[in-house]
């Protein structure tokens, strides 16, 4: 097993060359270095990334040094200009992508000038992986910074494993496809093996894009590309609890005289004002987190609840970030006149109401902070994650204090518990903080409970492993495709072996094979093109040719009726020799119907364009007509439904192209064709393009020609595009002379 190669935009370490040319090594901040040192610092990996000096501005005397520090962290630089910082980072990374991402479309700029540079950028990250890249290694590129980068490396190493994980929201696809270079962003992500996201809603959004503007297929989470498949999944980013927690209990533990000035202060202000209590604010002074209006709306508190006043403080500790952005430049300075214009309307001889620190600060006092604080107030409009929802709540030891959180951070899907509100509504904050700051204290404590349960045991590690599994686990199934295209030297050699042999057999199936998928299912009868062609082959010596498909006796029976081929219906229930009558082969109960149809039909009331199709011994849900995203949502969701029910009733669960049918475990189409073995046959061919066929393939003898229709996950030993490809293929088994 190789290593971990981790590439984020930032190292987890920031270099500062000071005023007297010294080094300065600080710990990034942000949410992405804090939640992957952990992982970095207990693993065997490296982190590539930019190390936050432009190239310009390294000392040559200091280059030897900035290189060793880096090292020592097993981490290893990229570097980069003024001109690539100012249009790669400042430039499309957070005047284009960040914006649009976050639904700020009247922010987002579309300068190609920019994009030239991220792209640039993005293959010197490529070149600095590559270069220590092993075969073995697994690589994980992080956040919307190097959305090519998986792409780009990729190229030049096809068979590596590759993770991407987009840290904020992905747009719905309505706001994605306003971006001019939107194929190539998505070509870019789909390099990688597995793109991770907070949570299901962005990887429901993506996948739209992917399937409404590259118009690629997508397979419940599953995209599939050429011979790749391309998974997508959530994994919301936990945080390193045991290290927030302990730290908090350290605080709380150690002699008076250790404390921080913050944290005396803090105490000495409780102390003097018994009844008072602390809101927190904690973000990056960034647009999207909902700074200014949170401010507003602890301005409306103060007016609605007047009683409050001198009772209640605002703990606003805002990032600098992003400075040279003008849209942050202009947010600053906004936030420096809404405190003023607060402070200035409320504040009396004792008492201001808002405390605001625009900077960074060390993370012992944050701990101050965080565990000082009766209430979080995190309000963003939107927010990929927010981690400090997360980091507030784990450091309550006594399990006190309570979180308001925007329903617009990925974390509130996850943090039921806490105080949910939408960030545009004024009325429901204050309302919401009167509601926090006179909550029962036990109240707060159950609150809590359930939170920091769930906190402890999905934290960052673990986030960090279920990503790496299933990163891992796409490899395994990536080596189980080996299906090959049927190029002309391969179909010579087949045509050769047909000709050769004395007696074959050959499965074929119906629909989506032999006939292309129609809306509605019986329209699909045999054009007189197939009738024909199925008719030349049925007839030609040494041939016998069966249809075999999952519908029922009656449709294939009229739709065949003088044509000299065998059928197999319903997967193998029925078998109608060449001219012959239709025999039940399986003898099935299918009393289950009655308990599983209901629930088919609750799902047909919630999925417009479904509908259930009753055979003898089948039940089939088909979504062709749905919604093609809300299909494959509630495919997924029935599927699950129905394997809890069904198990250990012998039934099983088959999806097929747009449908799923429930039926006896015992049928299928593989038990079915190697039932019809029973002479010696020295040429067996088995054609299908769905679930249902990966039987045959799977259970037919080794010598079996197999062939999937369509790029699917298969193991068939060849596959062809279509339908189109199909009737080539029989037209000139058909016309083989021997
Ligand atoms: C992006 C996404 C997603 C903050 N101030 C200081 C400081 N911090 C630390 C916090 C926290 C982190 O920075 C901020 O993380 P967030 O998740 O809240 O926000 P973003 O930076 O916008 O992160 C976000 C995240 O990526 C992870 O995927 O959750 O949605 O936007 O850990 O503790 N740390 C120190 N001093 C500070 O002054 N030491």
């Amino acid at each position: 097993m190789g290593k971990t190669i981790i590439i984020s935009n930032r190292l987890p370490l920031q270099i500062n060359i000071t005023e007297n040319n010294d080094l300065e090594v600080t710990p990034s901040v942000g949410g992405l270095a804090t939640g992957l040192k952990s992982f970095h610092e207990e693993g065997d990996s490296i982190w590539i990334g930019w190390t936050g000096i432009a190239e310009e501005d390294i000392i040559p005397e200091l280059r030897e040094d900035i290189d060793r520090e880096v090292k020592n962290q097993s981490c290893v630089p990229v570097s980069l200009t003024s001109e690539e910082i100012e249009k790669f980072y400042y430039g499309f990374s957070n005047r284009t992508i960040w914006p649009l991402f976050h639904y700020f479309m009247e922010f987002t700029e579309f300068d190609p000038d920019h994009w030239e540079a991220y792209k640039k950028v993005n293959e010197k990250y490529a070149e600095a992986v590559i270069d220590r890249l092993d075969d073995d290694d697994v690589v994980w590129v992080h956040d919307y910074q190097l959305l090519l980068l998986p792409e780009y490396i990729r190229r030049k190493k096809p068979n590596v494993t590759i993770g991407f994980f987009n840290h904020i929201p992905f747009p719905s696809s309505e706001v994605f496809r306003t971006l001019p270079w939107r194929e190539e962003i998505l070509r870019g992500m789909l390099g990688a093996d597995l793109i991770g996201f907070h949570t299901y809603e962005y990887e429901r959004h993506f996948l739209r894009s992917v399937n409404r503007i590259l118009r690629y297929d997508i397979n419940f989470n599953s995209v599939n590309i050429g011979n790749r498949i391309v998974r997508s999944d959530s994994f919301p980013m936990g945080i390193d609890y045991k290290k927030f927690y302990q730290s908090a209990k350290e605080h709380k533990n150690q002699p008076r005289s250790e404390n921080s000035d913050i944290q005396k202060k803090l105490d000495y202000h409780k102390y003097v004002t018994r009844n008072t209590k602390l809101i927190l604010s904690i973000d990056r002074l960034d647009y999207t987190k909902g700074i200014a209006n949170r401010i507003r709306a602890f301005g409306y508190f103060l007016e609605k609840y007047p009683e409050y006043q001198e009772k209640v403080r605002l703990i606003m500790l805002a990032v600098p970030s992003r400075t040279n952005v003008p849209q942050y430049q202009l947010l600053k300075k906004e936030i420096d006149e809404l405190v003023g214009r607060i402070n200035g309307q409320f504040a009396t001889i004792n008492w201001t109401p808002i405390w605001y620190f625009y900077r960074s600060m060390p993370f012992e006092n944050l701990i101050d902070l965080y565990s000082s604080s009766d209430v979080a107030l995190i309000t963003p409009t939107r927010d990929g994650m927010n981690l400090v929802a997360k980091e507030y709540v784990a450091t309550r030891t006594d399990q006190t204090g309570v979180l308001i959180l925007s329903e617009m951070a990925g974390a509130a899907h996850e943090l039921n518990e806490a105080l949910i509100i939408n960030p545009n509504n004024f009325e429901q904050i204050v309302d919401t903080m009167k509601m926090a700051l006179e909550m029962p204290k036990e109240e707060q404590i159950r609150r809590n409970k359930v939170l920091q349960k769930r906190l402890k045991r999905y934290n960052v590690e673990r986030w960090a492993k279920d990503f790496m599994k299933s990163l891992k686990e796409t490899r395994t199934s990536r080596t189980s495709f080996k299906s090959i295209a049927l190029t002309d030297n391969i179909k010579k050699d087949l045509f050769d072996k047909y000709s050769a042999a004395q007696n074959r057999i050959m499965f074929l199936d119906y629909d989506g094979t032999l006939r292309k998928f129609v809306d509605k299912p019986e329209d699909a009868h045999p054009d007189p093109e197939l009738l024909e062609l199925v008719t030349r082959l049925g007839e030609q010596k040494n041939n016998r040719v069966i249809l075999i498909s999952g519908r029922d006796k009656e449709t294939l029976g009229t739709w065949w009726k003088n044509v000299p081929v065998e059928l197999i219906a319903e997967h193998g229930v029925w078998n109608r020799p060449a001219n012959g009558e239709w025999e039940l082969t399986e003898n099935l109960n299918n009393s289950w119907m009655t308990t599983v149809r209901p629930v088919l039909e609750t799902f047909v009331d919630r999925t417009p364009g479904t509908f259930i199709e009753e055979k003898n011994f089948s039940l089939a849900w088909h979504y062709r007509k749905a919604n093609p995203e809300l299909g494959e949502v509630r495919a997924n969701e029935l599927s699950a439904v129905l394997m809890d029910m069904i198990s250990n009733h012998g039934l099983s669960v088959l999806q097929g192209n747009k449908v799923l049918e429930i039926k006896n475990s015992g049928v299928n189409k593989g038990k079915a064709a190697n039932k019809r073995l029973v002479e010696k046959y020295d040429f067996i061919f088995a054609i299908g393009d769905d679930w249902t066929d990966e039987y045959l393939f799977r259970e037919l003898p080794d010598q079996t020609v197999s062939v999937k229709v369509g790029r699917n996950k298969t193991e068939a030993k060849y596959f062809i595009e279509d339908v189109d490809e199909v009737r080539e293929l029989l037209r000139e088994f058909s016309s083989l002379t021997y």
